[in-house]
């Protein structure tokens, strides 16, 4: 069996690099550990940048977003009591973000790909990437026992932070990494948002808090929480109490609660692996970075990252130029370092950390008040959030 290009991992970087290949006429394959309904079962990220938008276009999937995504021309700081909103559109020269849930955009390219006929092996068990340092890649994996094996001319390693791929080539990586001592408990309710046209972030003295949602009647919402707290711990009632004495008085009151349909824990990382390419073999996505979610980056980076992978593999097949995939890991470092500055930045101006007292919580305070009062403060903000050009 033969394929142009091996893809590990039907998460949105798989999907979205296969759909973007195969727009291309280049032909591709998905091997993925789970099945297709576990996939869609994760509820994670929901803040989509202009550009992943526009390569959702470019993909031929962007019907569902353009209709049902809820775009923000603002988002809103809450801290001391008060609200703070931050004008995005005004301070970028009229960008924006849409909320659009990662489940859904996932649904959007499952279906697709069914559409166009191409194949996804789902709950293919030992995937192994093989042979990249040469000129004949292949992928290994087991289906009811039996081993089977596909050739490609590359391997698109879309496959996590927990994947194989990555952890084939560990020896040939340089690791960064941060871990933050704390968590997010996040809650998904099918309730109106509070805040239907700007995420809402809040840094409490009794911590970090969000307020996102889904769509006009499905919220998403955080607290941070330590990291050692169980979902056990928090029953629906502890969990809308404790966020609405994170909030301002009228936010609080506001509040629609009612039961969640889905609550858990998520560590919060900083991550990221250099370099991106080993031979025929690339990471994208999770795999090969990860940001807390403070800035709502993560879905963000994995699509520029299969931007520019499909854009280089494209380039290789139909111009025979092999710059694009030369140039992939230094171009998709510089983006991804800044992403992650970013993250970092804006998790430790709002979350409380164990050891920050005195100084360190002035510091928070200062930056915070700054930060809604100076102009450039907001603008670094706004351009940030909305996404740095490609
Ligand atoms: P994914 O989504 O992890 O998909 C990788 C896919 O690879 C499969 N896989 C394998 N398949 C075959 N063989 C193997 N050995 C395999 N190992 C793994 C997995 O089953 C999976 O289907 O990575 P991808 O595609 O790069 O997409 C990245 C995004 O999912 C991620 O950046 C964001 O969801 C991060 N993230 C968030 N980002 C935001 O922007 N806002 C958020 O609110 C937000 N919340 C989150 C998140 C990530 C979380 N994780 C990873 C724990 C919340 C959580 C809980
Ligand atoms: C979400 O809707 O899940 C979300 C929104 C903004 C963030 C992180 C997560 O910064």
């Amino acid at each position: 069996m033969r394929t142009q290009v091996a893809i590990i991992g039907a998460g949105p970087s798989g999907l979205l690099l296969g759909q973007l290949l195969y727009k291309a006429g280049i032909d591709n394959i998905i091997f993925e550990r789970q099945s297709a309904d576990y996939v869609l079962g994760r509820i994670r990220a929901g803040i989509l940048e202009e550009v992943t938008v526009a390569l959702l276009n470019e993909a031929g999937v962007g019907e569902r977003v353009q209709r049902d995504g809820v775009v923000h021309h603002s988002i809103e700081l809450v801290f001391a009591g008060a609200r703070h909103p931050i004008d995005v559109h005004g301070l970028t020269a009229g960008k924006v973000v849409t909320a659009y849930g990662q489940t859904e955009l996932t649904r959007d390219l499952m279906e697709a790909r069914a559409a166009a006929g191409l194949t996804t092996i789902y709950e293919a068990g030992n995937v192994v990437p093989q042979g990249f340092d040469g000129e004949q890649p292949f992928v290994t994996w087991t289906i009811d026992g039996a081993t089977h094996r596909m050739d490609c001319d590359f391997i698109a390693g879309c496959d996590g932070f927990h994947g194989v791929s990555r952890a084939t080539v560990k020896d040939r990586v340089r690791e960064f990494e941060r871990v933050y001592p704390f968590g997010w408990l996040g809650v998904l309710s099918d309730t109106p948002p509070v805040s239907p046209h700007a995420i809402v972030y809040g840094n409490s003295e009794r911590g970090f808090s969000l307020c996102s949602m889904r769509s006009l009647t499905r919220s998403r919402y955080y607290v941070q929480c330590p990291l050692d707290d169980k979902v056990e711990d928090w029953s629906d009632a502890r969990f809308w109490d404790e966020l609405r004495r994170r909030l301002d008085p009228a936010l609080a009151e506001a509040i629609v609660t009612g039961p969640s349909i889905e609550k858990s824990i998520a560590p919060l990382r900083s991550f990221v692996a250099e370099p991106m390419r080993f031979g025929r073999m690339f990471l994208a996505g999770d795999a090969a970075h990860i940001v807390p979610p403070t800035g709502a980056k993560g879905l963000n980076l994995a699509a520029t990252d299969v931007k520019y992978l499909s854009t280089a593999l494209i380039s290789y097949f139909k111009d025979s130029t092999n710059e694009g995939i030369d140039s992939y890991s230094g171009k998709c470092l510089s983006r991804i370092w800044k992403a992650e500055r970013f993250s970092w930045w804006l998790t430790s101006l709002m979350h409380r950390f164990p050891d920050t007292a005195g100084f360190g919580q002035r510091m928070q305070d200062a930056e915070l008040d700054y930060l809604v009062h100076s102009r450039a403060a907001s603008t670094v903000l706004a351009e940030n959030y909305v996404g740095l050009p490609l």
